[in-house]
């Protein structure tokens, strides 16, 4: 009678023998041997999707092997349960933010623990609740007494319609999401982190992050936008003040045809006062988005000021002053000089108010006669000309020199910009952190005290009208000022979520204590060592928790720099995409395949068309629910399948043909085991054992050794692959004595044992099946035994006079007498000597003889 792999009994057994025995529990006390994984946590949505299985079945591999190697592992797992979706829902359908989060948070913790992770659930944290966010509101009374918060003033979007302030998600095509109305800026008082304070210490501290992804280091690289140029003033003429602008490329000072300031400069406002034009311009721009990608796209627009300024090396030489569109408030000084000919922005410019474009960079090869500038900009290298002292000079060279000769005149400084800005951490939303702030009328902004926090949400709110709920709330904002007494008032504005996921690592270490974390644990346990997550966080999330970490170093928390010391971007999971004739998107399973193999809609027997293998994406939906295949094939194949298919970094395609493959893996190993009969557990490899079968061992001990350096460098594909090849060598043992049926126990167990991080239930049930009474994810990873490591025969080329004769299979370390011999008695190579005899014969041991005659 045929036996099949129970998975689901299989499955659900394991778990729960995991909980009860407590093995994942993260080791009490100060650890020998730390090792701290991490994923990064899920916004809790509703459903887990098929990026997080990828996510989390990488991080659960890392962590049972590093477990298995005898470290001390910290995996945890938690929420980041504030946000926009939580609001949206109260105000579709009428549940409140925290009933709809918690909801979520249970169905979402029993899918991934259907998944068998290897989590210490003990330590899981929700930053919506009281317990977590209490601590943020610390950190941010300390970063106000350092210096390091601050308020100004800030755009925000405002929906004129709706009478609310809009998060970024929420303007669509630059209309408010719910009403279409357009979208406007409006100034309100905010408060910032000061990150800027940081940037020289960010950028220095990506060179020692040699395990995270060089895209990623560049990425921040960029964002950090660290430039050198110079600030100069240009003074107007006829009056005695000037207006001072900042550029980078000071050597093409003698290009310049233009003075361009930003429509929120001081001077433009107080133009506008008068020029009723001008305020219209002013509004027309300020109507753009705030984005970087909205002022880079827009057509270049300008104002012409009545005004004009000299240039700094020759006071008879004018130029025009506008307010122009691209000019931004707050980058540099909020104004700039324009160089048409080697800069593509102000080259429309001039081109669009008939301004002079003078080249002052010849390229390479250019002839300086007959080289002129046509709709490109020429912003290459190349040789200075038309440009007095710096004539014949290398770009760089000239930039030097320019800074030098102003700086020596007193008319500029050499200067560093960031592109980096300031973090704006106010949200005019509900459901997140309130920002320990009161408002009092006579002493102004003032801190609540440290011992009257945590300030709670609300929990009576109504979600009926638009707007921030905490606003028109009936009580909870009016408090007496704690400085004076007086009527005050809450701030009602709540921390960016970015908030929450800078320090959330922290929080894991020691999640029920008293203070944020214990000093102690953060030390022993931080920096964590593998990080995993989607790279779409390679800049804001991982920039602002850099950040974080050194302003709790600074304000005495903690003893490290970096966050994270290895950092693993997992690629995207993409699915074919399916649509009716009329272009309807279906999902995977409406459609299936006709008799004649093609697409058909499964409920009309339509034709389909099949498009390419996208990102999956609701839109498309060409998703798959992971709730289906953990279903259907249990939590094994569907982890297998992740693992299998690509390098975790690439994107990998899934596919029911993979999945299938997958399942019929995880039967063929349950039933190579439950088919062996084997010697009983514990009988040890007979010494004669070692010789008949030295070429199974030798599978065997390099399979350990490769499988080991696999997983070490995040190739979880090749590790696969590997166990494969051994399994299919343990498939066709068939062993005829007792000394091979050991050798195919020993196979099986250190089969069982690799496979396990990756497949966690069923090397269980395997392990079990061999008889073992421990948990094979608490034993010792399997140690490479280094006398099998080397092949039983060696394969030695023969050449004569360097030509290929003939091949040797020797013992490894033969003596240079004995290849000679042999190679000597080969029939091919006496073809060849043809009775001659050898002048010389080279030998390279274990590869290589060569006979020259
Ligand atoms: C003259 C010039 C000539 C410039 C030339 C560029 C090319 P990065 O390199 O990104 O730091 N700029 C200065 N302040 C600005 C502001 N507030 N808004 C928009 N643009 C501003 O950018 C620095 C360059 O951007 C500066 O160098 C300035 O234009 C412009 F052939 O000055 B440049
Ligand atoms: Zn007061």
């Amino acid at each position: 009678m045929t036996t099949r792999y129970n998975v689901k009994a299989s499955e659900s057994r394991w778990q729960q023998v995991w909980e009860a025995r407590g093995v994942f529990r993260t080791p009490a006390g100060v650890p020998a041997r730390p090792y701290y994984v991490l994923e990064m946590f899920p916004y809790p949505s509703g459903n887990i999707h098929m990026g997080h299985v990828r996510n989390y079945t990488l991080g659960d591999v890392i962590a049972r092997f590093r477990k298995a190697q005898g470290y001390d592992v910290l995996h945890p797992m938690g929420w980041d349960a504030f946000g926009l979706p939580a609001e949206n829902a109260a105000l579709k359908g009428k549940v409140h933010p925290k009933t709809w989060t918690e909801q979520n948070i249970a169905t979402m913790r029993g899918q991934l623990k259907s998944m068998g992770l290897a989590y210490d659930w003990s330590r899981e944290i929700a930053t919506c609740r009281p317990d977590y966010y209490r601590h943020e509101q610390k950190f941010f009374l300390d970063f106000l007494k350092r210096g390091l918060a601050y308020r100004k003033e800030a755009w925000v979007n405002w929906d004129p319609v709706e009478n609310t302030v809009l998060a970024n998600e929420q303007v669509i095509d630059g209309k408010g999401w719910r009403s279409g109305a357009p979208v406007e800026k409006r100034k309100l008082s905010q408060w910032f982190l000061r990150i800027t304070d940081y940037a020289e210490e960010l950028l220095q501290g990506l060179k020692t992050l040699d395990g995270w992804p060089e895209k990623v280091r560049l990425m921040q690289e960029h964002w950090l936008g660290k430039s050198t140029g110079l600030e100069l003033t240009f003074h107007l003429v006829g009056q005695d003040d000037g207006i001072t602008v900042f550029t980078t490329r000071p050597d093409t000072l003698f290009g310049a045809g233009f003075l361009a300031i930003s429509p929120n400069h001081p001077l433009a406002e107080s133009f506008a006062v008068t020029d009723p034009a001008l305020a219209a311009f002013i509004r027309e721009c300020n109507a753009v988005g705030t984005s970087e990608a909205a002022i880079e796209t827009q057509e270049k627009k300008g104002y012409r000021l009545p005004l004009s300024v000299r240039h700094p090396l020759d006071s008879d030489w004018h130029l025009p002053v506008y307010v122009a569109n691209f000019v931004l408030m707050d980058y540099g000084t909020g104004a700039l000089f324009g160089c048409p000919a080697h800069d593509q922005r102000d080259l429309e410019f001039a081109r669009r108010y008939d301004l002079p474009i003078r080249p002052v960079v010849l390229p390479p090869d250019a002839d300086p006669a007959t080289f002129a500038i046509g709709t490109d900009a020429y912003t290459g290298d190349g040789v200075l000309y038309n440009s007095h002292f710096l004539d014949g000079l290398s770009v760089a060279d000239a930039k030097a020199q320019m800074i030098d000769v102003l700086e020596a005149r007193g008319q500029g400084k050499g200067k560093t910009t960031w592109r980096l800005r300031d973090w704006g951490v106010s949200r005019q939303r509900y459901w997140g952190c309130p920002i320990p702030i009161i408002h009092c009328p006579s002493c102004g902004v003032v801190p609540v005290p440290e011992d009257q926090l945590p300030v709670t949400l609300p929990e009576d709110v109504t979600f009926d009208q638009p707007g921030n709920p905490l606003d028109r709330h009936p009580t909870w904002k009016h408090v007496a000022c704690p400085a004076c007494g007086m009527d005050g008032v809450r701030e009602t504005d709540t921390f960016d979520t970015f908030f929450e996921s800078s320090w959330y690592f922290a929080r894991y270490v020691s999640p029920h204590a008293d203070a944020p974390f214990d000093r102690t644990a953060a030390n022993a346990w931080l920096p964590v060592h593998q990080y995993i997550g989607g790279v779409e966080h390679a800049v804001l999330h991982l920039l602002y928790a850099r950040f974080f970490t050194r302003a709790l170093r600074d304000c005495g928390y903690l003893d490290v720099d970096e966050p994270f010391q290895r950092l693993m971007t997992q690629g995207m999971i993409c699915h074919r995409t399916f649509r009716t004739a009329a272009g309807a998107w279906l999902f995977p399973e409406e459609v299936t395949t006709a008799a004649d193999g093609t697409a058909v809609h499964a409920s009309t027997g339509a034709a389909v068309l099949v498009g390419r293998s996208e990102k999956m994406s609701k839109s498309l939906r060409n998703v798959v629910d992971p709730n289906h295949i953990l279903g259907a094939y249990g939590a094994d194949t569907a982890r297998l399948f992740m693992l299998s298919d690509s390098p975790p970094d690439r994107d990998m395609e899934w596919t029911d043909a993979g999945v299938d493959g997958a399942w019929r893996y995880v039967n063929r190993l349950w039933r190579l085991v439950d088919e062996a009969s084997l010697p009983p557990v514990g009988t040890p490899l007979p010494a004669e054992a070692a010789v008949a079968h030295r070429d199974l061992l030798h599978l065997i001990h390099t399979t350990i050794r490769h499988v080991t350096d696999d997983l070490d460098r995040f190739a979880m594909n090749r590790a696969v692959a590997r166990l494969r090849e051994l399994s299919n060598a343990l498939e066709d043992c068939a062993p005829a004595t007792p000394a091979a049926a050991t050798v195919l126990r020993h196979g099986l167990e250190v089969m069982v044992q690799l496979v396990a991080p990756m497949m966690p239930h069923l090397a269980e049930e395997l392990w079990e099946k061999l008889g073992h009474s421990q948990l094979v994810c608490e034993t010792p990873w399997p140690m490479a035994n280094a006398a099998w490591l080397t092949a039983a025969t060696v394969t030695i080329a023969v050449q004569v006079n360097g030509k290929l004769r003939g091949t040797l299979e020797m013992p490894p370390g033969a003596s240079r007498a004995e290849v000679e011999a042999a190679a000597l008695a080969l029939a091919n190579v006496a073809r060849h000597l043809d009775g001659q005899t050898p002048r010389k014969v080279i030998v390279i041991p274990d590869k290589l003889v060569n006979i020259v005659v």
